[in-house]
């Protein structure tokens, strides 16, 4: 197996974090974004979406999305499990996933696509009423968050998952690149955060 992808690009690191908590390795071969490797018609063959992470399998076939990535490996390594393994398990973790994924990841992403960075490139209008509201939204979910995490270790349960490597990695992209840093005064996040940075895995690149 093979995987395109790019040792600082966020959606990578997903897969990156959960590889190391597997003990997974694979072949990577980097994408150079900046000379627009990703939308040359070659790569558009592999993921018509133009866009990585990318994994190539050994007869051929694409799996492009994070997580679709991810849950390929879980199926190849079940253990350590990262979706779950009882029913129960697999149904909290998926809809937790979901809601870092579909909430939180898709404000931090109109917040990006609307702030500074993004506004030089000058490849999308910019709508700063769809900033002030998405970046609400994200110090919304922050707070609601840290009320979650007064209740129990990790973002879907007591047990590290996949959807504390989402919420981690959309986190740090949002504090890091969008200027949106939690609040210090939200201690519980904070100190989920703290707990899953020390996992070797965290550094993962
Ligand atoms: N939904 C995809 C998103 C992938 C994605 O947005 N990748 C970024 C790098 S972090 C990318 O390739 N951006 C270039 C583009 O969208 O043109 C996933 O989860 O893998």
């Amino acid at each position: 197996m093979k995987l395109y992808d790019h040792p600082t690009a966020p959606n990578p690191r997903r897969v990156h974090v959960f590889m190391a908590e597997k003990g997974i390795e694979i072949e990577r071969i980097n994408v150079d974004m900046q000379k627009g490797e990703h939308k040359t018609e070659a790569f558009m063959q592999k993921n018509a979406n133009g866009q990585i992470p990318v994994l190539e399998l050994d007869d051929g076939a694409h799996i492009s999305e994070s997580i679709s990535i991810c849950r390929y490996l879980e199926a190849l390594q079940p253990s350590p499990t990262m979706f779950g393994d009882t029913p129960e398990d697999i149904g909290r973790i998926d809809m937790h996933l979901r809601r870092i994924e579909l909430l939180l990841g898709r404000n931090v992403s109109t917040s990006w696509v609307n702030g500074p960075i993004v506004a030089k490139l000058g490849r999308f209008e910019q709508i700063p009423a769809a900033k002030q509201q998405s970046d609400a939204f994200v110090n919304n979910f922050y707070a609601r968050l840290d009320r979650e995490l007064s209740e129990r270790a990790m973002i879907a349960g007591d047990e590290y998952c996949i959807a504390d490597i989402t919420a981690m990695v959309t986190i740090d992209f949002a504090e890091q690149l969008v200027g949106l840093k939690p609040d210090p005064a939200l201690t519980h996040l904070a100190r989920w955060r703290e707990a899953v940075g020390r996992r070797p895995s965290a550094s993962a690149s």
